[in-house]
């Protein structure tokens, strides 16, 4: 009797391969592909780097591809002359029996009609394997396309009791390695780096990237990403450490002064200027969509209280992740986010209905209490212990006990 075919498992292969192009792809979106005939491997690739072949070209040009294989792509094959000319007419010459793609492209000039001309060229087209997936390979690309913004991902470091800095402005209290060595991955794969003229001003950071592509486990040169600065006033002198780093640096301002303009374009500043619909503030929906236009897919903000408050206030933040070191900093200090007065708890936020919360133990780490097999507590809350390489380390009750040593941080990511 014939194996069941299991696109699944397929799927899930060219997912992994779509995965080594995290750091490399912007603005394109990372993507897989895998060929089968006979339920055998024949050949596989990935989008590895901006402008570079896509990943079917990729892996039809690994080995060759007998008529009748099955495709299977995390994303729509294209169908229009981009940098590089349709994947679609390659497949349909090919000749293959079935295509298998997780989603379709969100990219107008591409949208169904990769997915149209295979069908009306005889080639069976199976939509949907791993769908959920496969958006969450791609969330700033999607998130762009589909709603003409980013995705927003706010990292915090926090105390147990939720501040982030001493009064007196100091906040580099959370040193642990696999803490800093996760930021700098989650800098890598974003397309910019948002923050604001206080924060610049305030702690002097470089906001660069300190990793090699060796510490990613990448071939692809990584590249910086831009660094955008929100500076209403244009306080800033062009002088702080970050203007003397590699990377771009987009400065938005209310401010028209061509003086002050001046100054921070000759620092090798990109200064845009947006209105304030009346507020004093920049408009942060604008900011987005400009971001948007200028090919930014995902947005990874460092930022003060002022800043994230104001992100989350008006909704636009797809992802928070937060730090939180054993630590106490005492009510005196400064709190993560500004949210004004609530008078509710049902005004309190950001929990939308839907969230997903996931929390990893950073650094050096003592379970201080047995965690017991999945099965025997039915019903009971679970929470995934992952290590910070990716590794599922123990899957345990949710309120097993951690000891967390000095530098250690639990980190904790909340997502709609
Ligand atoms: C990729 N890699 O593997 C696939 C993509 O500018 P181009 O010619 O590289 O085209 C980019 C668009 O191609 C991209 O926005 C997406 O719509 C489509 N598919 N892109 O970078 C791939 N399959
Ligand atoms: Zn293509």
């Amino acid at each position: 009797m014939p194996r069941p075919v299991n696109h699944e498992f397929w799927m899930a292969q060219a997912l992994r391969l779509a995965r080594k192009g995290m750091y490399s792809t912007h603005p394109n979106p990372r993507v897989g592909c895998v060929i089968v005939k006979d339920a055998k491997l024949v050949s596989q690739g990935w989008h590895e780097f901006t402008g570079g072949p896509h990943a079917e070209i990729n892996a039809i040009e690994k080995n060759q591809v007998p008529p009748g294989s099955d495709f299977y792509t995390t994303l729509e094959p294209c169908s229009h002359h981009g940098k590089t000319p349709p994947c679609v007419d390659a497949l349909i010459e090919l000749k293959p029996r079935r295509v298998v793609v997780a989603m379709q492209d969100p990219n107008p000039l591409v949208a169904g009609a990769g997915i149209g001309k295979l069908e009306a060229n005889g080639i069976k087209v199976v939509q949907g394997v791993l769908e959920s997936e496969a958006r969450l390979l791609n969330p700033g690309f999607i998130s762009r396309l589909e709603k003409g913004r980013p995705f927003v991902r706010l990292k915090m470091a926090i105390s147990l009791d939720g501040r982030t800095a001493l009064k007196s402005g100091e906040s580099r209290w959370i040193t642990g390695k696999s803490a800093r060595l996760d930021v700098q991955r989650l800098r890598a794969r974003s397309s910019a780096i948002l923050t604001s003229a206080k924060t610049v001003m305030d702690d002097n950071p470089s906001l660069n990237l300190r990793v090699s592509k060796s510490d990613l486990d990448q071939n692809v040169e990584l590249r910086h990403p831009v660094r955008v600065i929100l500076d209403a006033e244009l306080r800033l002198t062009g002088k702080e450490k970050i203007f003397g780093t590699d990377g771009e640096i987009w400065i938005y301002t209310l401010n028209s002064s061509p003086f002050e303009i001046e100054r921070l374009v000759a620092a090798g500043a990109q200064v845009s200027i947006l209105d304030d619909s009346g507020s004093g503030n920049i408009n942060l929906k604008k900011l987005m969509s400009h971001l948007a236009k200028r090919e930014i897919n995902e947005v990874h903000t460092e930022c003060g209280q002022t800043l994230a408050g104001a992100l989350v206030q008006q909704g636009l933040v797809d992802e928070i992740i937060i730090y939180m070191a054993p630590k106490l900093l005492g009510s005196r200090s400064i709190g993560a986010f500004d949210l004004g007065q609530i008078s509710h708890i049902r005004n309190t936020r950001p929990t939308h209905a839907g969230d997903q919360a996931t929390s990893q133990q950073v650094g050096s780490t003592t379970q201080t209490m047995d965690s017991h097999p999945r099965s025997s507590h039915p019903g009971v809350p679970w929470v995934k212990q992952q290590s910070l390489s990716g590794q599922l380390a123990t899957s345990t009750k949710m309120t097993s006990a951690w000891t967390l040593h000095e530098k250690a941080a639990t980190k904790v990511t909340i997502r709609r």
